[in-house]
């Protein structure tokens, strides 16, 4: 599992964590600071699908989820509301896509995260 980006997903000013597995499923942890203060799967669009960006594509004011296909250059959008997907769109087909890439967050975070094995923990090391 791979931290793609940090974006206020619940549109309380404070930024959010959001995962990808390698089998890809989105993970999603709200943060209160350095505390996880809730945390879920999000969905799993399948792993032909790659997260493009994390912005407010609908002005709500939370993140939304911007993923890429990297078979067809595909564009979706997941319009987020806290840890759900409030609703979902398929934007169109950019293959020529050359927006920003939230590469992995490859950090003391993703060596917790190996060492853990692979999934997320609510508290900082390991353990529950
Ligand atoms: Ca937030
Ligand atoms: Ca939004």
């Amino acid at each position: 599992m791979v931290a793609h980006g940090i974006a206020d997903l619940d549109g309380d000013g404070k930024g959010d964590v959001v995962w990808r597995g390698t089998d890809g499923t989105i993970y999603g942890w709200l943060m209160n600071g350095g505390t996880i203060a809730s945390q879920g799967v999000i969905g799993n669009p399948g792993t032909q699908w790659v997260i493009a960006d994390l912005a407010d594509m609908d002005g709500d004011s939370k993140a939304d989820i911007v993923f890429r296909n990297v078979n067809d250059g595909g564009i979706y959008v997941y319009f987020m509301n806290g840890l759900a997907m409030a609703s979902g769109g398929f934007v169109g087909s950019s293959i020529r896509w050359r927006g920003p890439s939230r590469g992995p967050l490859t950090s003391a975070a993703t060596a917790r995260r190996t060492s853990c094995g692979g999934t997320p923990r609510a508290t900082p090391g390991c353990g529950s």
